[in-house]
């Protein structure tokens, strides 16, 4: 067998890739990694994947599963990102690999991690290691969305959550939402908020609909819960705030008198009513949170992607400034006939200026049909 051929690599690069999503919820902000190892006669002989944040990388855990060391001469490595040239929380996994017997390794893609970027590659072939780069290298990407546009842009990857009527609708006339689509989009979201950094709120929906954004119906972790107060008014006593859950609750202001201290009677309050919250103050641009501010500040913080939920303020505030890059838009078999109209309003009045998705989709979740695109 040839173990070198094109089908090979794409084959075994694939079940890295699949050994990668293992880790999906629990990596975050460093990237889910996936590595098998495969012997000079085509055999799978070692395999592992990045478990969580902090600790060992995909290629050690590989190579520690290894049985017979000899196995490991001429060997494949297939890893789905560039192995790491950095002294970061663990040792470099490119020096690691360079001292095995090990001929070749197929990389999907390379790392847009600063610190590595190239050199884990250059590395691996400074020391007569055949590397080949771009296997699967679209899926790969696809893989790890957040964690590629966060160490590229510095902020995070935004994903706009939308549900509404095949008649377009997003409310009823008396402002209810819930529930337009069924049960298995709702659980399809409880899903996606395990996986987000971050969920996000505008001011309205979280008065409107008092929503708690945790985490229900499947298991995985609960993600931080963000809601946008620019004046600082929101009640204390909606489930954003005082429900007993452990995860910080970020409220994002303008007013100045705000502040994360208990020199704050708000916060004051709101600590007596269980909030293990953050105040971050950011400036006031047209009467609103500085919204380009406000995702620099999370990208600091390590928040690689945010799963915004409405409203249509918000989300029309966030397409107009270009910042949202996927849509995630669930549309349900049914009508309301009058009620709040579009998602978003982003002012498009002609149609020259349509806008279209790109790498559109549609998928049937139940009795709905979810359209994923991208910005
Ligand atoms: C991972 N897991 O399997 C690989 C990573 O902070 P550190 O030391 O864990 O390093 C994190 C960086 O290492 C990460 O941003 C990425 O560039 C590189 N590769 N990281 O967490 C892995 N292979
Ligand atoms: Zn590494």
């Amino acid at each position: 067998m040839n173990t070198n051929s094109k089908h090979n690599h794409e084959y075994w690069m694939q079940e890295a890739l699949s050994l990668a999503e293992k880790g999906k919820g629990a990596v975050s902000p460093n990237p889910m990694v996936g590595c098998v190892i495969v012997s000079e006669n085509g055999e799978k002989v070692g395999e592992g994947f990045h478990k969580k944040f902090g600790e060992a990388h995909a290629e050690v855990h590989a190579v520690q599963s290894i049985k017979d060391r000899d196995t490991l001469k001429n060997a494949t490595v297939y890893v789905t990102l560039e192995p790491c040239s950095h002294q970061g929380k663990t040792p470099p996994c490119a020096q690691m690999l360079a001292k095995l017997p090990i001929q070749t390794v197929v990389v999907a893609m390379q790392d847009p991690n600063p610190s590595v970027n190239g050199k884990g590659i250059l590395h691996l072939r400074n020391n007569g290691i055949e590397v080949e780069v771009g296997v699967l290298k679209k899926k790969a990407e696809k893989l790890n969305e957040f964690f590629i546009h966060h160490q590229t842009f510095g902020r995070p990857f935004i994903t706009l959550k939308v549900a509404q009527t095949s008649d377009g609708y997003i409310a009823a006339a008396d402002g209810e939402s819930q529930w337009i689509t069924g049960k298995e989009s709702r659980r399809m979201v409880h899903q996606w908020r395990a996986e987000y950094d971050a969920v996000l709120v505008g001011r309205t929906t979280a008065m409107v609909d008092n929503p708690s954004l945790t985490v229900r119906h499947v298991s995985g972790r609960q993600p931080r819960r963000i809601v946008i107060d620019g004046p600082y008014e929101l009640p204390k006593e909606l489930n954003l705030f005082s429900d007993k859950f452990e995860e910080k609750t970020t409220i994002l202001t303008w007013n100045k008198e705000a502040s994360a201290t208990d020199a704050d009677p708000m916060l004051k309050v709101m600590k007596q009513n269980y909030f293990r919250g953050e105040v971050i103050q950011l400036s006031k641009v047209d009467g609103h949170v500085d919204l380009r501010q406000a995702f620099k500040v999370l990208g600091e913080k390590g928040i690689t992607s945010v799963l915004v939920e409405g409203g249509q303020q918000l989300s029309s505030a966030l397409v107009r400034q270009g910042m949202v890059d996927k849509l995630e838009l669930f549309i349900a078999p049914k009508l309301l006939g009058a009620g709040t109209r579009s998602f978003i309003n982003i002012g498009i009045n002609k149609m020259k200026e349509i806008a279209e998705l790109k790498d559109s989709t549609w998928t049937k979740v139940g009795n709905d049909i979810l359209l994923t695109g991208y910005f």
